[in-house]
């Protein structure tokens, strides 16, 4: 169902979302044979959160002018973006169970040209903060009360052009808010075997970032992770970008994914499928 324009989602709801959420997700990249469940699943809470709570949009509407801008930098998490989306009430007839098809507005990795409700094409992991930046600075240059939020990944940091957004942002004090999807792995393991990036919220702060961090499962506390972000940049419009770390699962809900790089990227089989769905309450 649609997200209500006038109803005020409680946490519980917002969870409840957030499991139909993570069935689609399933069910999405089982159909396809191929796709990143894992980040896509330890997305979900905060997805549902923004999509049910934070965000400020009209499914009916996809581009509103004065819609908030949500980046998607690490494309390769598509399912989490088009299942958001999806349960919020975008897309019409168009079907994601039709996802990495050919001819599917659902590329694996998104794109504008053949899904225009998506505000970036990604999937080239580090330009998402790049475009992030440009889009918080042009609210501003144009006076406008959008507000612009990107999601990275930690493993992505490992890109170098993500370090040059990051201080571009930081000089001009871009009104972007980020969130880091941090749950330690990558495409080949663990972040730390593949590529040690360190405390990367501190690495964020020392170019001058305000940075927060909170439990990326808790509805509660991803929700005042936003509104305290979207307060201080109210409040303060030189507060500069900010970055939430948001400590998350691989796989979050799915006992067998969970925490396991082997589902950074594969398709559940058909038993598989069925667990997760069983798991996942459908
Ligand atoms: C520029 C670029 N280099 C390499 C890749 C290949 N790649 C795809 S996903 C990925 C790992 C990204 O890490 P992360 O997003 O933290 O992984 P997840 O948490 O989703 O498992 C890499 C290196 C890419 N998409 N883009």
């Amino acid at each position: 169902m649609a997200k209500s324009k006038t109803k005020k989602y409680t946490d519980a709801e917002i969870a409840e979302e957030a499991r139909g959420i993570r069935q689609m997700i399933v069910r999405m990249v089982h159909a396809a044979k191929s796709g990143h469940p894992g980040g896509s699943l330890g997305l979900a809470d905060i997805f549902a959160t923004l999509y049910f709570d934070v965000l400020r949009y009209d499914p009916k509407k996809p581009q509103w002018p004065e819609r908030d801008r949500l980046l998607l930098s690490n494309g390769h998490v598509s399912p989490i973006r088009y299942a958001a989306m999806h349960a919020a009430g975008f897309f019409g007839k168009q079907d994601p169970l039709s996802f990495r098809q050919l001819g599917s507005p659902f590329q694996g990795h998104p794109s504008t040209r053949y899904l225009p409700e998506v505000e970036n094409a990604s999937g080239s992991l580090g330009q998402g903060l790049s475009n992030a930046t440009g889009l918080a600075l042009g609210s501003r240059f144009q006076k406008k009360k959008y507000r612009v939020f990107c999601c990275i990944s930690d493993g992505e940091c490992g890109e170098g052009m993500t370090w040059e957004a990051a201080t571009s942002a930081a000089h001009h004090k871009a009104p972007l808010i980020a969130f880091m999807d941090f749950n330690g792995i990558q495409i080949d393991g663990k972040t730390k075997d593949v590529c040690d990036l360190g405390d990367l919220g501190a690495k964020f702060a020392s170019f001058g970032w305000r940075v927060t961090s909170a439990d990326g499962h808790d509805i509660g506390a991803i929700r005042k992770a936003f509104h305290d972000a979207i307060a201080q940049q109210d409040q303060n419009p030189d507060v500069g970008p900010q970055m939430i770390v948001f400590h998350t699962i691989l796989g979050k809900g799915v006992s067998y994914m969970e925490d396991q790089p082997g589902w950074h990227g594969k398709a559940p089989n058909d038993e598989q499928a069925a667990q997760a769905l069983k798991e996942l309450g459908a």
